[in-house]
């Protein structure tokens, strides 16, 4: 490991004056996720060992099977959280309604909610394929000293004041935004520290891999059709390459890295496209707009959503700018 690689602790120390609000407070947050995802990195990297594979036999809100692993990752961020006593309250996609923090010290004068999805890509766990956390954190609009309440999770993205995620692949990044930039950590699991491997990360401008299910091409919007037919020409810089790895940030992480388009649109069987608003799509949008990508639904930004449900779906076309402005074309070509 390069010498002059910093870690995440010294980076958050070395950034606090970024973080507009108190900055003892950024640090306890990061620093309870970067602790959780220690911890489920080394349940998940010895998953194939140990009997923790498998549906928990429940299902999720979103009537999905819980993989073990998901149910574990959940009980472990939410802890981590609770701890650090800054946060008032979570949502999580394995939680059907929000949790209140009460009977630890004075929970409801804190100020910071944290929506999370666990463990995104869980069904590709038995098959050893990148999973990942994705976390979106907000200030309350309620005042403290009551408890949190619904309304301050149903907040748009643009008041995010922070948001990121953490790719357990073949090495385990932590990437996250604060609203100055995107930073990736990649953990050195020797010493259990992350260190400061891809410094303000950006989206080209335009790419050349596209990623969505095209098993779903029947039942797709003819706006995304056109965008699929067009990406497989054979003309100027095309055909490109399809990527779809079934878990999305897997297939974010390398199209920030390499350009890109992730797509995941309403259809037929999903009129709402299947990915949440809250603790997936804002988030990866954050990071998305951060990077210097775009993030939309296929006609307005994401994060301009005002959002009315704890679980509500939206579809999600992010990334590469040029990418999603000639995908935008496609579906404004078709609208009506
Ligand atoms: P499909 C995983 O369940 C997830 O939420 C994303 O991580 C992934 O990109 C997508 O759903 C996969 O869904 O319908 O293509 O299997």
């Amino acid at each position: 490991m390069n010498k002059n690689y910093i870690t995440l602790g010294e980076f958050i120390i070395n950034n606090q004056s970024d973080f507009k609000y108190s900055s003892g407070e950024l640090s306890r947050l990061i620093n309870s996720i970067r602790l959780a995802a220690k911890t489920v990195n080394h349940e998940i990297n010895k998953a194939g060992l140990v009997d923790i594979l498998g549906a928990a036999g429940d299902t999720n809100v979103q009537g999905e099977d819980q993989q073990k692993l998901d149910v574990y990752a959940n009980d472990v961020f939410k802890s981590a959280l609770i701890n650090r006593e800054i946060v008032c309250g979570i949502t999580s996609e394995e939680e059907d309604d929000f949790i209140t923090i009460e009977g630890k010290y004075n929970a409801h004068d804190n100020k910071y909610v944290v929506l999370i999805d666990p463990l995104d890509g869980s069904s590709n766990i038995d098959v050893n394929e990148s999973v990942g956390t994705i976390f979106s954190i907000y200030r309350r609009t309620t005042p403290p000293g009551m408890p949190v309440k619904k309304e301050d999770f149903l907040q748009k993205g643009n008041e995010q004041v922070a948001a990121g995620y953490i790719v357990y692949g073949t090495s385990t990044m932590l990437v996250y935004t604060t609203g100055n930039g995107v930073n990736g950590f990649t953990l050195n699991p020797a010493i259990g520290s992350f260190y400061l491997s891809h410094p303000n990360m950006k989206f080209p401008e335009n790419g050349n891999i596209f990623s969505l299910n095209q098993g779903n091409y029947a039942h797709f919007p003819q706006g995304v059709k056109d965008y699929i037919k067009y990406c497989q020409e054979e003309k100027d810089d095309r055909p490109y390459a399809y990527r779809y790895i079934g878990s999305m940030v897997s297939d974010f992480h390398r199209n920030m890295i390499k350009g890109g388009i992730y797509i995941y649109p309403t259809s037929s069987n999903a009129p709402n496209g299947k990915l949440r608003l809250l603790y997936e799509c804002n988030p990866i949008a954050f990071l998305t707009e951060q990077a210097g990508g775009k993030a939309s639904d296929g006609f307005k930004r994401i994060m301009d959503i005002q959002p009315s449900e704890l679980h509500e779906r939206a579809p999600i076309f992010c990334g590469s700018t040029k990418m999603v402005e000639k995908a935008e074309f496609f579906m404004q070509k078709n609208k009506g």
